[in-house]
């Protein structure tokens, strides 16, 4: 597929996904979704770590398409909405780890598309927020669910009923970003961070978001059942032995993903 609206590129074992639409400050479009789809399809094994950004240097994503939301009928917005989540999901969804570079702008959409990665760091000159309401919606692509599990409710209650934009020193102090960076250094902390998670045993690495992820959602009986199990799946993989047996040995493993 011949991609209009993101660059799709590798970098050794990362795969950087660019919403590319600097024009719109790369509002996100039905288009661009369908794009961003065939590309998280085409992830080869590989491939251990996807770093999402936006193109040009004003903005990571400012939200969906206002553009060509204005004027779709109730049964369009489902749709729309339900591509949004679907894509949002399969990010979710990945077995490895996902990294937001949050390089501008990230308002509405766009911030939905940054709590769908696992991590996210800003830089210096990041605004944040989920302005919907100043436009008549709520986020529809699953923001006000992830907003809330990351911050609690008070937090994404503020959030959403201000549409605030927050800068990204406040978003860190509030726990939506982890880190903020020189905009210059951002893709090279979002690389460092994904190159040391790559020395680790890859299928620990998945089983890790895994628990994570199902377990967050679940009461803590059920979730540490998940760990017990993921744990347990873990020893049946030559992952494991290299693992246990390099420190034995005194030197660096050599993960397979096996
Ligand atoms: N959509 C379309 N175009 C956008 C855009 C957006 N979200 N954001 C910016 N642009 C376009 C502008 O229209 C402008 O285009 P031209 O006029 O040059 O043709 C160009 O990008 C540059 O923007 P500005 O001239 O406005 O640049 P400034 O630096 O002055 O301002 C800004 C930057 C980010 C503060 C401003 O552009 C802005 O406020 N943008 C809108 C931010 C926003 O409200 N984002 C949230 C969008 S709502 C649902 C599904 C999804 C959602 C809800 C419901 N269902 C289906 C139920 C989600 C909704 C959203 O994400």
């Amino acid at each position: 597929m011949d991609y209009q609206n993101i660059k799709f590129e590798k970098d050794g074992a990362i795969a950087i996904l660019t919403v590319d639409r600097p024009k719109a400050l790369n509002a996100l479009n039905s288009a661009t979704f369908h794009e961003m789809d065939h590309a998280l399809r085409s992830l080869k094994e590989d491939t251990r770590a996807l770093i999402v950004t936006g193109g040009g240097d004003k903005s990571f994503v400012a939200g969906a398409d206002i553009a060509e939301m204005s004027t779709i009928s109730a049964a369009q917005a489902r749709e729309f909405s339900a591509l949004g989540h679907h894509v949002f999901a399969s990010l979710e969804n990945l077995s490895i780890p996902t990294i937001a570079a949050v390089n501008g702008f990230a308002l509405g959409g766009g911030l939905e598309l940054a709590l769908g990665c696992d991590l996210i760091y800003a830089s210096e000159k990041a605004k944040l927020g989920v302005p919907e309401v100043t436009l008549g919606v709520i986020p529809g692509f699953g923001g006000t669910q992830r907003l809330t599990r990351l911050l609690g409710r008070a937090r994404a209650k503020e959030m959403l009923f201000t549409a605030d934009r927050i800068d990204a020193a406040k978003a860190k102090e509030i726990g939506l970003v982890l880190e903020v960076l020189p905009a210059d250094k951002l893709m090279e902390h979002c690389k460092a961070v994904a190159a040391k998670i790559l020395k680790n045993g890859p299928l620990a690495v998945a089983q890790a978001k895994r628990v994570v992820e199902y377990g967050a959602d679940q009461d803590l009986r059920a979730a540490n059942e998940l760990e017990r199990q993921g744990f347990a799946v873990l020893f049946g993989s030559e992952d494991q032995r290299e693992g246990m047996a390099a420190f034995l040995a005194k030197r660096p493993a050599n993960f397979q993903g096996k």
